[in-house]
């Protein structure tokens, strides 16, 4: 018998900016053009020249109600409104090794280096469904698992499965070569509907001083998702120019980046972008930042080379990723999980613009 879900309130939305700012110019993709074989070959055009381009492009018609989606900000809000110390027991054990499944509080950063101000970002990541992982969850996300879980169901099959077609058709594979590894059901830190965020709001005065609320970087995985409030703060570093861009958030639209998994794979025919969140325009600046992210990446037992069997990428001359040039070990997609987020975890801390060769090969770099 059905549960019945008890009434979260709504999720107020504050309205979009009046500032004109540096927006970047991305490719919208029609998600609905990808029933047809006719219209999944333009949309694979459209996505593969977006995707080389930016790294990042928004999603229009992908088939998640926006009362799926305001659920998950209602669900967000509602996790963030409970007191640290009970949020603080869902600190994963594995923190410092990696780990990430869980919460993380706010303060593992200084975003001004003069007075030693830390950030106010805060991070829920819930794992994949299925038996790879245990839920425990505070009470309302644990009342509303099954919700959860059907959101990040629906998410993987209607869009996730679908981007992930399109890099196969435009590298000229066989459709299913990206989908068969990153089959939901096989293990990955493939994190679920993966990630409420809080990015808290500083005082008008302290924004002004911030070098940023989320330092520059990039994603491990293969794409990430971004459902945003109206809320703008998130900018790209355009690849041509290395100039920060605005990425605006927009009504009914869906915000995706292509990440290092991806760029691995196809020995950086595909961008892994670097991103970063700024404090918002003055207009906004009174309210905490909400997002709902999915993360989707390969499974762990993926080996992270250069694929050997793309004509796109033999004929392009995109043959080699950093570890293969300088003859390093080629990782799983597990063992750059966990290099990755240790970085993160540890690496990041303090010093804004800490470089580190996270593993043999590959030097990474926090971005400012
Ligand atoms: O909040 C955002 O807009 C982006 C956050 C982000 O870059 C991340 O969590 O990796
Ligand atoms: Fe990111």
């Amino acid at each position: 018998m059905p549960v019945a879900v008890p009434t979260l309130g709504s999720f107020e939305y504050v309205a979009q900016t009046k500032e004109q700012l540096p927006w970047a110019d991305l490719v919208t993709l029609d998600l609905s053009l990808y029933e047809t074989p006719e219209g999944r070959k333009e949309l694979a055009k459209t996505f593969i020249a977006a995707v080389r381009e930016k790294g990042f492009f928004y999603v229009k018609n992908f088939g998640v109600s926006e009362a799926a989606v305001n659920r998950q900000f209602a669900l967000a809000k509602a996790f963030y409104d409970l007191p640290l110390e009970e949020k603080r027991q869902y600190v994963p054990d594995n923190f410092e090794q990696g780990g990430f499944n869980g919460y993380m509080p706010a303060g593992r950063i200084v975003v001004d280096p003069n007075t030693g101000l830390r950030d106010k970002v805060e991070v829920y990541n819930i794992p994949k469904f299925g038996s790879d992982f245990t839920h425990s969850h505070p009470a309302p996300v644990a009342r509303n698992l099954a919700v959860i879980e059907e959101f990040v169901r629906t998410v993987q099959a209607k869009i996730v499965e679908p981007l992930l077609t399109l890099v196969a058709i435009a590298l000229e594979l066989p459709e299913d070569y990206f989908r068969k590894i990153h089959e939901y059901e096989v293990k990955s830190e493939h994190l679920t509907n993966g990630r409420y965020m809080k990015c808290g709001k500083h005082p008008m005065s302290d924004n002004e001083r911030l070098a940023s609320w989320v330092p520059g970087h990039t994603d491990l995985g293969s794409f990430t998702l971004l459902f945003r409030q109206p809320v703008a703060g998130l900018q790209i570093m355009d690849p041509l120019t290395n100039e920060w861009k605005w990425v605006k958030p927009q009504d009914g639209l869906l915000t995706v980046n292509t990440c290092d998994a991806l760029q691995l794979m196809t020995g950086g025919y595909v961008r892994s972008t670097i991103h970063r969140v700024m404090p918002p325009p003055k207009d906004q600046q009174h309210v905490d930042r909400l997002g709902v992210l999915y993360f989707s990446r390969p499974q762990n037992n993926v080996k992270l080379a250069t694929i050997q069997d793309s004509p796109v990428l033999n004929r392009e001359g995109y043959v080699k990723n950093p570890f293969e040039a300088s003859g390093n070990a080629v990782p799983t997609m597990e063992e750059w999980t966990f290099a990755k987020q240790k970085w993160q975890r540890t690496g990041y801390l303090g010093a804004m613009k800490a470089s580190k060769e996270v593993l043999p090969g590959f030097p990474e770099k926090v971005y400012t």
